[in-house]
């Protein structure tokens, strides 16, 4: 069971996380690193974006943008993306991950959701996911370990997430390759980019850093460059267009 002590939306999804049903049909794509993808856009000397594609947060965001056109714009550009697939507060879907699994061949896809069973990382796999991510907020140690290595088994590297200084260190005591830094904390939606720039400090280099959340301008970009990637969601949902600034 994940962490004790967790209430109001993020308990009502951890809850509806658990009983949600495997998919199993069977997967037909390749595995796509993410760790290779953001070196290779780093090595050519652009910033490694992660474009989300969301249609609704708790914070209050919403959007019907189509998905394929918008996938198909920003392909081009990105290292990745990341799909939500959470039902309730996100109306994402395993349909949406499995329709980009589809369309996109060559770049590595993020199943974004809150992961808390084997059966959430079999669904991801099944459906053509390349990573999970694996929030240290909600998951005690021993299932963060354990759920790691479970992703690891089906050749996919978690994004492990944290939000402060207590989770980025415990989290290091673990074998992590893959780290999100998320400027919003999951118990209030508070975003702060500067709780991130001071957190990008800590990661020894040999760990692949994500700074995820509140990315706005290439100025937020420059703030947060000891990361190798950006998530970024709202602000490409907007407008797509704007990754031409964020490069
Ligand atoms: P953005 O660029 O939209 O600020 O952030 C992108 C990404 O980090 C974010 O969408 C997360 O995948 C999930 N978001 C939210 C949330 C998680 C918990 C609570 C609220 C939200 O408002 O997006």
């Amino acid at each position: 069971m994940p962490k004790d002590g967790i209430n109001g939306w993020l308990k009502d999804v951890i809850e509806h996380s658990l009983k949600r049903p495997k998919v199993k049909t069977e997967r037909n794509r390749r595995i796509n690193s993410f760790l290779d993808s953001i070196r290779q856009k780093k090595n050519s000397g652009v910033n490694a974006i992660i474009a989300e594609y969301k249609r609704r947060s708790p914070s209050g965001f919403s959007s019907d943008r189509e998905l394929e056109s918008y996938i198909n714009y920003l392909r081009r550009y990105v290292a990745g993306f990341s799909i939500l697939t959470e039902e309730k507060y996100f109306n994402g879907s395993y349909e949406i991950l499995k329709r980009v699994s589809e369309l996109v061949s060559d770049l590595p896809i993020l199943m974004k959701d809150f992961v808390v069973s084997e059966n959430q990382i079999d669904s991801a796999y099944n459906l053509g996911a390349d990573g999970v991510l694996l929030i240290a907020s909600i998951l005690k140690e021993r299932e963060l370990e354990h759920l790691i290595d479970y992703a690891r088994s089906y050749g996919l590297e978690p994004l492990v997430e944290v939000n402060n200084e207590d989770e980025l260190k415990s989290v290091l005591q673990l074998d992590v390759k893959f780290m999100g830094i998320n400027a919003r904390n999951l118990f209030n939606l508070k975003v702060n980019l500067d709780t991130v720039k001071d957190l990008l400090e800590l990661v020894p280099d040999n760990i692949t850093k994500v700074a995820e959340s509140g990315i706005k301008t290439r100025e937020d970009i420059l703030k947060l460059r000891k990361a190798d990637a950006f998530l970024i969601g709202t602000s490409l949902m907007e407008n797509p267009m704007r990754i031409l600034e964020l490069l």
